[in-house]
Protein backbone atom coordinates (compact mmCIF):
# COMPACT_ATOMS: atom_id res chain seq x y z
CA UNK A 1 0.00 0.00 0.00
CA UNK A 2 2.94 2.28 -0.42
CA UNK A 3 0.83 4.24 -3.24
CA UNK A 4 -1.79 5.13 -1.22
CA UNK A 5 0.09 5.55 1.99
CA UNK A 6 1.84 8.49 -0.18
CA UNK A 7 -1.57 9.81 -1.38
CA UNK A 8 -2.45 9.98 2.24
CA UNK A 9 0.51 11.84 3.54
CA UNK A 10 0.61 14.14 0.73
CA UNK A 11 -2.33 15.06 0.72
CA UNK A 12 -4.09 15.41 3.65
CA UNK A 13 -7.70 16.58 4.35
CA UNK A 14 -9.41 13.38 5.57
CA UNK A 15 -8.92 9.95 5.49
CA UNK A 16 -11.68 7.69 6.73
CA UNK A 17 -12.04 4.22 7.39
CA UNK A 18 -15.48 2.66 7.23
CA UNK A 19 -15.38 -1.46 7.77
CA UNK A 20 -13.35 -2.86 4.84
CA UNK A 21 -13.77 0.25 3.01
CA UNK A 22 -10.69 2.75 3.02
CA UNK A 23 -11.40 6.31 1.68
CA UNK A 24 -9.24 8.98 1.42
CA UNK A 25 -11.30 12.47 1.19
CA UNK A 26 -9.82 15.49 -0.30
CA UNK A 27 -10.25 18.86 -0.76
CA UNK A 28 -12.83 17.95 -3.22
CA UNK A 29 -12.07 14.74 -4.20
CA UNK A 30 -13.00 11.37 -2.79
CA UNK A 31 -10.66 8.08 -3.24
CA UNK A 32 -11.05 4.62 -2.74
CA UNK A 33 -8.49 3.09 -1.60
CA UNK A 34 -9.39 -0.06 -0.82
CA UNK A 35 -12.38 -2.12 -0.48
CA UNK A 36 -12.28 -6.08 0.12
CA UNK A 37 -16.16 -6.23 0.12
CA UNK A 38 -16.94 -6.21 -3.18
CA UNK A 39 -20.98 -6.10 -2.58
CA UNK A 40 -20.70 -3.27 0.15
CA UNK A 41 -19.08 -1.71 -3.12
CA UNK A 42 -22.53 -0.62 -4.88
CA UNK A 43 -24.18 0.71 -1.60
CA UNK A 44 -20.71 2.46 -1.03
CA UNK A 45 -20.55 4.26 -4.67
CA UNK A 46 -24.24 5.11 -4.22
CA UNK A 47 -24.54 6.73 -1.62
CA UNK A 48 -20.95 8.66 -1.77
CA UNK A 49 -22.20 9.52 -5.35
CA UNK A 50 -24.92 11.90 -3.56
CA UNK A 51 -22.39 13.66 -2.33
CA UNK A 52 -22.53 17.13 -4.75
CA UNK A 53 -18.71 18.25 -4.09
CA UNK A 54 -17.45 14.79 -5.85
CA UNK A 55 -16.29 14.57 -8.98
CA UNK A 56 -18.52 12.10 -10.38
CA UNK A 57 -15.91 11.48 -13.52
CA UNK A 58 -13.63 9.87 -10.78
CA UNK A 59 -16.55 7.57 -9.86
CA UNK A 60 -17.43 6.43 -13.10
CA UNK A 61 -14.16 5.70 -13.96
CA UNK A 62 -13.53 3.79 -10.42
CA UNK A 63 -17.02 2.05 -11.19
CA UNK A 64 -15.56 1.34 -14.66
CA UNK A 65 -12.63 -0.55 -13.70
CA UNK A 66 -13.89 -2.07 -10.50
CA UNK A 67 -16.80 -3.63 -12.85
CA UNK A 68 -14.28 -4.85 -15.04
CA UNK A 69 -12.59 -7.35 -12.74
CA UNK A 70 -14.19 -10.76 -12.49
CA UNK A 71 -14.25 -12.01 -8.85
CA UNK A 72 -13.76 -10.81 -5.26
CA UNK A 73 -10.29 -12.47 -5.15
CA UNK A 74 -8.61 -10.32 -7.41
CA UNK A 75 -10.33 -7.13 -6.36
CA UNK A 76 -6.95 -7.05 -3.61
CA UNK A 77 -4.42 -7.82 -7.06
CA UNK A 78 -6.95 -4.83 -9.16
CA UNK A 79 -6.69 -2.27 -5.81
CA UNK A 80 -2.91 -3.21 -6.19
CA UNK A 81 -2.04 -3.24 -9.88
CA UNK A 82 -4.65 -0.61 -11.44
CA UNK A 83 -6.34 1.38 -8.97
CA UNK A 84 -3.27 3.05 -6.18
CA UNK A 85 -1.63 3.55 -9.39
CA UNK A 86 -4.55 4.91 -11.10
CA UNK A 87 -5.23 7.32 -7.94
CA UNK A 88 -1.55 8.33 -7.92
CA UNK A 89 -1.75 9.41 -11.62
CA UNK A 90 -4.75 11.60 -10.47
CA UNK A 91 -2.74 13.65 -7.41
CA UNK A 92 0.76 12.99 -7.02
CA UNK A 93 1.12 15.87 -9.78
CA UNK A 94 -0.07 18.02 -6.37
CA UNK A 95 -2.52 20.02 -9.65
CA UNK A 96 -5.59 21.11 -8.42
CA UNK A 97 -7.53 20.24 -11.34
CA UNK A 98 -8.14 16.42 -11.93
CA UNK A 99 -6.32 14.76 -14.36
CA UNK A 100 -8.93 12.46 -15.50
CA UNK A 101 -11.31 14.58 -17.42
CA UNK A 102 -15.19 14.91 -16.53
CA UNK A 103 -17.59 12.78 -19.04
CA UNK A 104 -17.81 14.65 -22.42
CA UNK A 105 -20.46 17.19 -23.35
CA UNK A 106 -23.88 15.76 -24.07
CA UNK A 107 -25.47 17.50 -26.34
CA UNK A 108 -25.87 18.16 -30.38
CA UNK A 109 -23.01 19.54 -31.16
CA UNK A 110 -20.48 17.83 -32.71
CA UNK A 111 -17.36 18.51 -32.11
CA UNK A 112 -14.92 18.85 -35.13
CA UNK A 113 -11.42 19.89 -33.09
CA UNK A 114 -9.49 16.99 -31.77
CA UNK A 115 -10.70 17.24 -28.35
CA UNK A 116 -7.22 18.02 -26.81
CA UNK A 117 -7.76 19.45 -22.84
CA UNK A 118 -5.70 22.32 -23.88
CA UNK A 119 -5.70 22.92 -19.55
CA UNK A 120 -3.16 20.92 -19.65
CA UNK A 121 0.74 21.59 -20.78
CA UNK A 122 2.91 19.23 -22.56
CA UNK A 123 4.84 18.88 -20.00
CA UNK A 124 2.34 16.73 -17.84
CA UNK A 125 2.07 13.99 -20.37
CA UNK A 126 5.64 13.65 -20.12
CA UNK A 127 5.23 13.51 -16.28
CA UNK A 128 2.36 10.88 -16.52
CA UNK A 129 5.04 8.90 -18.58
CA UNK A 130 7.44 8.86 -15.98
CA UNK A 131 4.75 7.94 -13.23
CA UNK A 132 4.20 5.12 -15.41
CA UNK A 133 7.88 3.88 -15.97
CA UNK A 134 8.54 6.01 -19.16
CA UNK A 135 6.77 4.19 -21.83
CA UNK A 136 3.62 3.30 -22.77
CA UNK A 137 3.95 0.02 -21.42
CA UNK A 138 1.98 1.75 -18.23
CA UNK A 139 0.64 0.46 -15.49
CA UNK A 140 -2.34 3.28 -14.61
CA UNK A 141 -5.70 3.22 -16.33
CA UNK A 142 -6.09 5.00 -19.17
CA UNK A 143 -6.87 8.73 -19.75
CA UNK A 144 -8.15 10.29 -23.02
CA UNK A 145 -4.54 11.51 -23.16
CA UNK A 146 -3.14 7.98 -22.46
CA UNK A 147 -4.98 6.58 -25.06
CA UNK A 148 -4.53 8.90 -27.75
CA UNK A 149 -0.63 8.21 -26.82
CA UNK A 150 -1.48 4.97 -28.19
CA UNK A 151 -3.38 5.77 -31.26
CA UNK A 152 -0.61 7.47 -33.69
CA UNK A 153 -0.63 7.47 -37.48
CA UNK A 154 2.60 5.77 -37.88
CA UNK A 155 4.80 5.06 -40.69
CA UNK A 156 6.11 1.76 -41.08
CA UNK A 157 8.22 0.07 -44.35
CA UNK A 158 10.55 2.21 -46.52
CA UNK A 159 8.22 4.78 -46.58
CA UNK A 160 9.13 7.09 -43.58
CA UNK A 161 9.96 9.36 -45.97
CA UNK A 162 7.56 11.93 -47.78
CA UNK A 163 5.73 10.22 -50.84
CA UNK A 164 5.78 11.90 -54.37
CA UNK A 165 2.54 13.26 -54.95
CA UNK A 166 3.03 13.43 -58.48
CA UNK A 167 2.34 10.28 -59.64
CA UNK A 168 0.71 8.48 -56.17
CA UNK A 169 -2.12 9.35 -55.06
CA UNK A 170 -2.25 8.72 -50.82
CA UNK A 171 -5.76 6.75 -49.62
CA UNK A 172 -6.13 7.25 -46.19
CA UNK A 173 -8.69 4.71 -44.91
CA UNK A 174 -10.91 4.22 -41.48
CA UNK A 175 -12.48 1.11 -40.61
CA UNK A 176 -14.79 1.41 -37.49
CA UNK A 177 -17.57 -0.90 -36.56
CA UNK A 178 -19.46 2.33 -34.04
CA UNK A 179 -22.10 -0.23 -32.28
CA UNK A 180 -25.69 0.48 -33.25
CA UNK A 181 -27.11 1.77 -30.51
CA UNK A 182 -30.23 -0.76 -31.32
CA UNK A 183 -27.83 -3.47 -30.71
CA UNK A 184 -26.57 -2.22 -27.56
CA UNK A 185 -29.86 -2.11 -26.03
CA UNK A 186 -30.84 -5.12 -27.23
CA UNK A 187 -27.75 -6.62 -25.72
CA UNK A 188 -27.71 -4.63 -22.42
CA UNK A 189 -26.90 -7.80 -20.52
CA UNK A 190 -23.18 -6.74 -21.89
CA UNK A 191 -23.30 -3.25 -20.74
CA UNK A 192 -23.74 -3.33 -17.19
CA UNK A 193 -20.68 -2.49 -15.67
CA UNK A 194 -20.63 0.84 -17.87
CA UNK A 195 -21.23 4.16 -17.19
CA UNK A 196 -24.88 4.74 -18.42
CA UNK A 197 -24.19 8.14 -19.66
CA UNK A 198 -21.13 6.53 -22.00
CA UNK A 199 -23.70 4.48 -23.43
CA UNK A 200 -26.18 7.06 -24.44
CA UNK A 201 -25.98 7.85 -28.52
CA UNK A 202 -25.45 11.40 -27.97
CA UNK A 203 -22.17 10.88 -25.84
CA UNK A 204 -21.11 7.95 -28.73
CA UNK A 205 -21.87 9.96 -31.12
CA UNK A 206 -19.95 13.31 -30.39
CA UNK A 207 -16.77 10.71 -29.38
CA UNK A 208 -17.41 8.59 -32.66
CA UNK A 209 -17.37 11.58 -34.82
CA UNK A 210 -14.71 13.47 -33.11
CA UNK A 211 -12.11 10.17 -33.51
CA UNK A 212 -13.14 9.84 -37.58
CA UNK A 213 -13.34 13.45 -38.18
CA UNK A 214 -9.48 13.59 -36.48
CA UNK A 215 -8.62 10.69 -39.00
CA UNK A 216 -9.04 12.43 -42.20
CA UNK A 217 -9.90 9.86 -44.16
CA UNK A 218 -10.64 10.06 -47.97
CA UNK A 219 -12.36 6.91 -47.44
CA UNK A 220 -14.52 5.64 -44.26
CA UNK A 221 -16.15 1.66 -43.97
CA UNK A 222 -18.09 1.95 -40.81
CA UNK A 223 -20.26 -1.32 -39.43
CA UNK A 224 -23.53 -1.20 -37.22
CA UNK A 225 -25.23 2.19 -38.88
CA UNK A 226 -28.27 2.25 -37.39
CA UNK A 227 -30.82 2.52 -40.23
CA UNK A 228 -33.05 5.23 -38.73
CA UNK A 229 -29.23 7.60 -37.04
CA UNK A 230 -28.02 7.39 -40.75
CA UNK A 231 -29.68 10.77 -41.97
CA UNK A 232 -27.75 12.58 -38.54
CA UNK A 233 -24.67 10.11 -39.16
CA UNK A 234 -24.50 11.05 -42.93
CA UNK A 235 -24.78 14.47 -42.46
CA UNK A 236 -21.43 16.28 -41.43
CA UNK A 237 -20.01 14.17 -43.98
CA UNK A 238 -21.74 15.42 -46.53
CA UNK A 239 -21.18 18.89 -45.96
CA UNK A 240 -17.10 18.06 -46.08
CA UNK A 241 -17.66 16.69 -49.35
CA UNK A 242 -17.97 13.06 -49.13
CA UNK A 243 -20.67 10.78 -50.90
CA UNK A 244 -21.65 7.79 -49.68
CA UNK A 245 -23.06 3.95 -50.39
CA UNK A 246 -25.34 2.44 -47.51
CA UNK A 247 -26.31 -1.01 -46.91
CA UNK A 248 -28.30 -2.36 -44.55
CA UNK A 249 -28.41 -5.82 -42.97
CA UNK A 250 -31.36 -8.15 -44.55
CA UNK A 251 -34.34 -8.89 -43.02
CA UNK A 252 -35.42 -7.58 -39.57
CA UNK A 253 -31.80 -6.11 -39.01
CA UNK A 254 -31.49 -2.41 -38.16
CA UNK A 255 -28.42 -1.51 -38.74
CA UNK A 256 -25.41 -1.90 -41.76
CA UNK A 257 -22.38 -0.96 -43.73
CA UNK A 258 -22.08 2.73 -44.47
CA UNK A 259 -18.95 3.39 -47.19
CA UNK A 260 -18.02 7.03 -47.57
CA UNK A 261 -15.80 8.69 -49.83
CA UNK A 262 -14.29 12.18 -50.82
CA UNK A 263 -16.13 13.15 -54.01
CA UNK A 264 -14.43 15.58 -55.04
CA UNK A 265 -11.53 12.92 -54.98
CA UNK A 266 -13.15 10.09 -56.55
CA UNK A 267 -15.87 8.92 -59.29
CA UNK A 268 -18.00 6.01 -57.73
CA UNK A 269 -17.30 3.64 -61.06
CA UNK A 270 -19.53 0.53 -60.06
CA UNK A 271 -20.52 -1.05 -56.52
CA UNK A 272 -22.54 -4.14 -55.48
CA UNK A 273 -24.37 -4.72 -52.41
CA UNK A 274 -23.94 -7.91 -51.16
CA UNK A 275 -26.95 -10.11 -49.47
CA UNK A 276 -25.28 -13.11 -47.48
CA UNK A 277 -28.72 -14.35 -46.66
CA UNK A 278 -29.51 -16.73 -49.62
CA UNK A 279 -33.12 -17.91 -48.87
CA UNK A 280 -33.38 -21.98 -48.19
CA UNK A 281 -29.57 -22.43 -47.29
CA UNK A 282 -28.68 -22.95 -43.44
CA UNK A 283 -24.97 -21.79 -44.11
CA UNK A 284 -26.50 -18.58 -45.85
CA UNK A 285 -29.29 -17.88 -42.98
CA UNK A 286 -28.09 -15.00 -41.42
CA UNK A 287 -28.59 -11.44 -42.31
CA UNK A 288 -24.90 -9.98 -42.68
CA UNK A 289 -23.83 -7.86 -45.97
CA UNK A 290 -21.23 -6.32 -47.56
CA UNK A 291 -20.95 -3.49 -49.52
CA UNK A 292 -18.10 -3.08 -52.24
CA UNK A 293 -17.78 0.08 -54.31
CA UNK A 294 -15.04 0.29 -57.45
CA UNK A 295 -13.73 3.97 -57.30
CA UNK A 296 -11.57 6.04 -59.91
CA UNK A 297 -9.45 9.19 -59.51
CA UNK A 298 -11.22 12.51 -60.60
CA UNK A 299 -7.94 13.82 -61.53
CA UNK A 300 -6.68 10.08 -63.15
CA UNK A 301 -10.15 7.95 -64.10
CA UNK A 302 -7.37 5.33 -65.48
CA UNK A 303 -6.25 4.71 -61.40
CA UNK A 304 -8.76 2.50 -59.96
CA UNK A 305 -9.03 0.98 -56.74
CA UNK A 306 -12.13 -1.57 -55.18
CA UNK A 307 -12.92 -0.85 -51.48
CA UNK A 308 -15.30 -3.29 -49.50
CA UNK A 309 -16.17 -3.97 -46.01
CA UNK A 310 -18.48 -6.06 -44.37
CA UNK A 311 -19.40 -7.08 -40.99
CA UNK A 312 -19.65 -11.52 -40.46
CA UNK A 313 -21.44 -13.36 -38.57
CA UNK A 314 -21.28 -13.01 -34.84
CA UNK A 315 -21.56 -16.38 -33.59
CA UNK A 316 -18.50 -17.32 -32.25
CA UNK A 317 -18.67 -21.37 -33.14
CA UNK A 318 -19.94 -21.05 -36.56
CA UNK A 319 -16.81 -20.16 -38.91
CA UNK A 320 -18.26 -22.46 -40.86
CA UNK A 321 -20.84 -19.75 -41.83
CA UNK A 322 -18.30 -16.58 -41.83
CA UNK A 323 -16.27 -19.31 -44.58
CA UNK A 324 -19.77 -19.31 -46.96
CA UNK A 325 -20.16 -15.89 -46.36
CA UNK A 326 -16.58 -14.91 -47.31
CA UNK A 327 -17.06 -17.06 -50.25
CA UNK A 328 -20.22 -15.61 -51.84
CA UNK A 329 -18.42 -12.00 -51.01
CA UNK A 330 -15.28 -12.55 -52.77
CA UNK A 331 -17.41 -13.43 -55.34
CA UNK A 332 -18.61 -10.14 -55.91
CA UNK A 333 -15.54 -8.78 -55.69
CA UNK A 334 -14.10 -10.71 -57.86
CA UNK A 335 -16.69 -9.47 -60.67
CA UNK A 336 -15.84 -5.81 -59.70
CA UNK A 337 -12.49 -6.31 -59.88
CA UNK A 338 -11.42 -7.97 -62.82
CA UNK A 339 -9.56 -6.37 -64.66
CA UNK A 340 -8.71 -9.03 -67.82
CA UNK A 341 -7.44 -11.87 -68.46
CA UNK A 342 -3.75 -12.47 -69.48
CA UNK A 343 -1.70 -15.52 -70.00
CA UNK A 344 -0.16 -16.03 -66.46
CA UNK A 345 -3.82 -15.50 -65.11
CA UNK A 346 -6.41 -12.80 -64.51
CA UNK A 347 -5.68 -9.38 -63.49
CA UNK A 348 -7.40 -7.19 -60.48
CA UNK A 349 -7.89 -3.51 -59.43
CA UNK A 350 -5.86 -3.12 -56.16
CA UNK A 351 -8.62 -3.74 -53.34
CA UNK A 352 -8.80 -2.96 -49.76
CA UNK A 353 -11.24 -5.22 -47.92
CA UNK A 354 -12.14 -3.61 -44.27
CA UNK A 355 -14.15 -4.65 -41.68
CA UNK A 356 -15.66 -6.39 -38.55
CA UNK A 357 -15.28 -10.19 -39.68
CA UNK A 358 -15.95 -11.42 -36.02
CA UNK A 359 -13.33 -14.26 -36.15
CA UNK A 360 -9.74 -14.10 -34.90
CA UNK A 361 -5.99 -13.94 -36.10
CA UNK A 362 -4.99 -17.56 -37.50
CA UNK A 363 -8.21 -19.13 -37.39
CA UNK A 364 -9.64 -20.68 -40.65
CA UNK A 365 -11.02 -18.03 -42.09
CA UNK A 366 -8.35 -15.75 -41.24
CA UNK A 367 -6.12 -18.06 -42.92
CA UNK A 368 -8.41 -18.64 -46.21
CA UNK A 369 -8.10 -14.65 -46.55
CA UNK A 370 -4.37 -14.51 -46.20
CA UNK A 371 -3.74 -17.91 -47.93
CA UNK A 372 -5.94 -17.58 -50.86
CA UNK A 373 -6.75 -21.52 -50.41
CA UNK A 374 -8.48 -23.79 -47.04
CA UNK A 375 -9.93 -27.23 -46.90
CA UNK A 376 -12.92 -27.31 -45.26
CA UNK A 377 -14.31 -30.80 -45.69
CA UNK A 378 -14.01 -33.29 -42.73
CA UNK A 379 -13.60 -30.44 -40.21
CA UNK A 380 -15.66 -29.26 -37.11
CA UNK A 381 -17.96 -25.99 -37.31
CA UNK A 382 -15.45 -24.04 -35.81
CA UNK A 383 -13.39 -24.80 -39.16
CA UNK A 384 -10.91 -26.49 -36.66
CA UNK A 385 -9.55 -30.28 -36.95
CA UNK A 386 -12.76 -32.29 -35.81
CA UNK A 387 -11.30 -34.98 -33.66
CA UNK A 388 -14.82 -36.63 -32.20
CA UNK A 389 -18.31 -36.80 -33.24
CA UNK A 390 -17.68 -37.62 -36.65
CA UNK A 391 -21.51 -36.52 -37.27
CA UNK A 392 -20.50 -32.92 -37.08
CA UNK A 393 -18.10 -33.33 -39.94
CA UNK A 394 -18.73 -31.14 -42.53
CA UNK A 395 -19.35 -32.50 -45.87
CA UNK A 396 -17.23 -31.74 -49.12
CA UNK A 397 -20.51 -28.98 -49.87
CA UNK A 398 -19.95 -25.91 -48.17
CA UNK A 399 -22.69 -23.56 -50.25
CA UNK A 400 -24.54 -25.24 -52.80
CA UNK A 401 -24.16 -25.26 -56.27
CA UNK A 402 -27.19 -23.92 -57.39
CA UNK A 403 -25.71 -20.49 -56.44
CA UNK A 404 -23.30 -20.77 -59.09
CA UNK A 405 -20.56 -19.33 -57.07
CA UNK A 406 -17.21 -21.87 -57.78
CA UNK A 407 -15.28 -23.42 -55.70
CA UNK A 408 -12.67 -20.47 -56.63
CA UNK A 409 -14.95 -17.99 -55.51
CA UNK A 410 -15.92 -17.13 -58.47
CA UNK A 411 -19.77 -16.72 -60.09
CA UNK A 412 -19.71 -19.86 -63.01
CA UNK A 413 -21.87 -17.88 -65.37
CA UNK A 414 -19.25 -14.73 -65.25
CA UNK A 415 -16.21 -17.29 -65.77
CA UNK A 416 -17.71 -18.81 -68.27
CA UNK A 417 -18.52 -15.89 -70.49
CA UNK A 418 -15.12 -14.23 -69.77
CA UNK A 419 -13.64 -17.50 -71.14
CA UNK A 420 -16.03 -18.63 -73.84
CA UNK A 421 -17.65 -15.32 -74.69
CA UNK A 422 -21.10 -17.32 -74.15
CA UNK A 423 -24.13 -16.50 -72.36
CA UNK A 424 -25.11 -13.18 -70.41
CA UNK A 425 -22.82 -13.52 -67.40
CA UNK A 426 -25.53 -13.43 -64.70
CA UNK A 427 -25.23 -13.11 -61.36
CA UNK A 428 -27.43 -15.97 -59.62
CA UNK A 429 -27.62 -14.55 -55.84
CA UNK A 430 -30.64 -13.38 -54.28
CA UNK A 431 -30.71 -10.05 -53.32
CA UNK A 432 -33.76 -8.36 -52.04
CA UNK A 433 -32.99 -4.45 -53.29
CA UNK A 434 -32.53 -6.41 -57.03
CA UNK A 435 -35.71 -8.30 -56.83
CA UNK A 436 -37.17 -7.79 -60.11
CA UNK A 437 -34.53 -9.98 -61.85
CA UNK A 438 -35.10 -12.67 -59.51
CA UNK A 439 -38.64 -12.16 -59.93
CA UNK A 440 -37.66 -13.40 -63.82
CA UNK A 441 -35.72 -16.21 -63.53
CA UNK A 442 -37.99 -17.55 -60.38
CA UNK A 443 -41.10 -17.29 -62.89
CA UNK A 444 -40.40 -21.24 -62.87
CA UNK A 445 -39.77 -21.65 -59.37
CA UNK A 446 -36.30 -22.48 -60.21
CA UNK A 447 -33.92 -20.18 -60.49
CA UNK A 448 -31.95 -22.45 -62.06
CA UNK A 449 -34.41 -23.23 -64.87
CA UNK A 450 -32.88 -21.02 -67.27
CA UNK A 451 -29.38 -22.72 -67.01
CA UNK A 452 -30.59 -26.26 -67.39
CA UNK A 453 -28.89 -26.57 -70.79
CA UNK A 454 -25.93 -26.11 -68.72
CA UNK A 455 -23.51 -28.45 -67.15
CA UNK A 456 -23.83 -27.45 -63.52
CA UNK A 457 -26.11 -29.98 -61.87
CA UNK A 458 -27.89 -27.79 -59.27
CA UNK A 459 -29.54 -30.39 -57.78
CA UNK A 460 -26.45 -32.69 -56.41
CA UNK A 461 -23.97 -31.88 -53.35
CA UNK A 462 -21.28 -34.13 -54.87
CA UNK A 463 -18.03 -32.96 -55.90
CA UNK A 464 -18.28 -31.70 -59.61
CA UNK A 465 -15.61 -29.99 -62.03
CA UNK A 466 -16.52 -28.63 -65.00
CA UNK A 467 -13.77 -27.96 -68.03
CA UNK A 468 -14.55 -24.10 -69.08
CA UNK A 469 -12.66 -23.96 -71.94
CA UNK A 470 -8.76 -26.25 -72.59
CA UNK A 471 -7.27 -26.86 -69.02
CA UNK A 472 -9.80 -24.34 -67.41
CA UNK A 473 -12.03 -26.09 -64.65
CA UNK A 474 -14.84 -24.36 -62.87
CA UNK A 475 -15.54 -26.97 -59.28
CA UNK A 476 -17.98 -27.16 -56.94
CA UNK A 477 -18.02 -29.22 -53.76
CA UNK A 478 -14.73 -29.97 -54.04
CA UNK A 479 -14.06 -29.79 -50.19
CA UNK A 480 -11.82 -26.56 -50.33
CA UNK A 481 -11.89 -23.10 -51.27
CA UNK A 482 -9.09 -21.33 -52.98
CA UNK A 483 -9.23 -17.61 -54.22
CA UNK A 484 -7.42 -15.42 -56.93
CA UNK A 485 -6.61 -12.48 -54.61
CA UNK A 486 -3.55 -11.89 -52.42
CA UNK A 487 -4.60 -10.44 -49.25
CA UNK A 488 -2.14 -9.12 -46.52
CA UNK A 489 -2.89 -7.56 -43.43
CA UNK A 490 -2.13 -3.77 -41.97
CA UNK A 491 -1.94 -4.69 -38.60
CA UNK A 492 0.64 -7.96 -37.58
CA UNK A 493 -1.69 -8.02 -34.43
CA UNK A 494 0.82 -8.22 -32.11
CA UNK A 495 3.61 -5.58 -31.15
CA UNK A 496 7.52 -6.55 -31.50
CA UNK A 497 8.30 -7.61 -28.37
CA UNK A 498 4.96 -10.20 -29.78
CA UNK A 499 2.35 -8.63 -26.60
CA UNK A 500 -1.47 -9.60 -28.62
CA UNK A 501 -3.30 -6.78 -30.23
CA UNK A 502 -7.11 -6.08 -29.78
CA UNK A 503 -9.61 -3.87 -31.55
CA UNK A 504 -12.79 -5.20 -29.41
CA UNK A 505 -13.66 -6.64 -25.91
CA UNK A 506 -15.99 -9.91 -25.94
CA UNK A 507 -15.52 -10.66 -22.28
CA UNK A 508 -11.89 -10.51 -23.19
CA UNK A 509 -9.91 -8.33 -25.53
CA UNK A 510 -9.23 -9.59 -29.03
CA UNK A 511 -8.84 -8.80 -32.42
CA UNK A 512 -12.03 -9.59 -34.99
CA UNK A 513 -11.21 -6.08 -37.19
CA UNK A 514 -8.98 -6.04 -39.92
CA UNK A 515 -8.22 -4.37 -43.08
CA UNK A 516 -6.60 -6.51 -45.97
CA UNK A 517 -5.42 -5.33 -49.07
CA UNK A 518 -4.08 -6.56 -52.56
CA UNK A 519 -1.40 -4.84 -55.13
CA UNK A 520 -1.32 -1.35 -53.00
CA UNK A 521 1.29 -0.46 -50.86
CA UNK A 522 0.55 1.05 -47.31
CA UNK A 523 3.31 2.95 -45.64
CA UNK A 524 1.19 3.83 -42.24
CA UNK A 525 -1.55 3.02 -39.61
CA UNK A 526 -3.60 3.85 -36.92
CA UNK A 527 -1.79 2.28 -34.23
CA UNK A 528 -3.93 -0.50 -32.03
CA UNK A 529 -2.71 -0.73 -28.29
CA UNK A 530 -1.67 -4.28 -27.05
CA UNK A 531 -4.13 -6.30 -24.92
CA UNK A 532 -2.38 -5.46 -22.02
CA UNK A 533 -2.80 -2.16 -22.54
CA UNK A 534 -6.91 -2.53 -23.52
CA UNK A 535 -7.20 -4.03 -19.69
CA UNK A 536 -6.07 -0.76 -18.38
CA UNK A 537 -9.19 0.98 -20.46
CA UNK A 538 -12.18 1.67 -18.15
CA UNK A 539 -14.42 -0.82 -20.59
CA UNK A 540 -15.40 0.20 -24.05
CA UNK A 541 -17.87 2.29 -24.55
CA UNK A 542 -16.36 5.30 -22.19
CA UNK A 543 -15.88 8.67 -22.54
CA UNK A 544 -13.17 8.44 -24.30
CA UNK A 545 -14.09 5.41 -27.08
CA UNK A 546 -17.66 5.59 -28.51
CA UNK A 547 -17.90 2.07 -29.52
CA UNK A 548 -17.43 -1.55 -28.14
CA UNK A 549 -14.77 -1.58 -31.02
CA UNK A 550 -11.23 0.57 -31.48
CA UNK A 551 -11.34 2.14 -35.07
CA UNK A 552 -8.65 0.98 -37.63
CA UNK A 553 -6.88 3.34 -40.15
CA UNK A 554 -4.43 3.00 -42.88
CA UNK A 555 -2.66 4.79 -45.57
CA UNK A 556 -1.78 3.33 -49.21
CA UNK A 557 -0.02 4.94 -51.98
CA UNK A 558 -1.78 4.65 -55.03
CA UNK A 559 -0.06 4.51 -58.16
CA UNK A 560 -1.17 6.63 -60.60
CA UNK A 561 -1.79 5.48 -64.32
CA UNK A 562 -0.06 7.17 -66.81
CA UNK A 563 -2.02 7.59 -69.78
O1 LIG B 1 -19.01 -8.67 -31.87
V1 LIG B 1 -19.99 -7.49 -32.90
O2 LIG B 1 -21.34 -7.62 -31.64
O3 LIG B 1 -18.83 -7.67 -34.32
O4 LIG B 1 -19.46 -5.86 -32.40
O5 LIG B 1 -21.29 -8.24 -34.09
C1 LIG B 1 -22.43 -8.63 -33.45
C2 LIG B 1 -22.22 -8.63 -31.97
C3 LIG B 1 -23.55 -7.65 -33.63
C4 LIG B 1 -24.39 -7.90 -34.84
O6 LIG B 1 -24.96 -9.17 -34.81
O7 LIG B 1 -24.35 -7.76 -32.47
C5 LIG B 1 -23.58 -8.34 -31.42
N1 LIG B 1 -23.82 -11.82 -27.70
C6 LIG B 1 -23.07 -10.71 -27.81
N2 LIG B 1 -23.12 -9.88 -28.86
C7 LIG B 1 -23.95 -10.20 -29.84
C8 LIG B 1 -24.75 -11.35 -29.81
C9 LIG B 1 -24.66 -12.18 -28.67
N3 LIG B 1 -25.38 -13.29 -28.56
N4 LIG B 1 -25.45 -11.40 -30.95
C10 LIG B 1 -25.11 -10.32 -31.66
N5 LIG B 1 -24.21 -9.60 -31.00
Amino acid sequence: MSASTRLLTTVSVASVVCRNVHVAIFSQEVKILHMSEVPLKHLFIRNIRKSTFVPEALFSTYLNLLESISSPATHQEFNKTIMEPYLESCYVLNDTSPIHEVPVNIGDDIVLSDGEDTSRSDSMDVDIMKECGGSLDIKCPMSKQDYKALRKWKRFGKEKLAINSNDTFVLRLLSFNILAQNLLETHSYLYKAHDKRALSWESRKSLLFQEILQADANVICLQEVQNDHLGEIVKPFRDLGYAYLYKKRTNDKEDGLLLLYRSDQFNLVDHAKVELYQSGIELLSRDNVGLIAKLSLKDSPDTQIVIATTHLLYNPRRNDVRLGQIQMLFAELERIAFIENTPTGARYHPIILAGDFNLEPYTGVYKFITEGTFEYVGKARNLEPAEYRLFCRLSNMLIPPRLYVTDSCQHYNILKKRLRGEGDGRVMLENSETKELHDESNSTNDPASIYKKSEVDVKTSKCQKIELIDGNYASFSSGRLVHPFKFKNVYQHADRYGNPEATTNQGKWITVDYIFYTEIQPFEKYTLPTVEQCNLFPTIPNFTVGSDHLCLGASFKLQKKKH
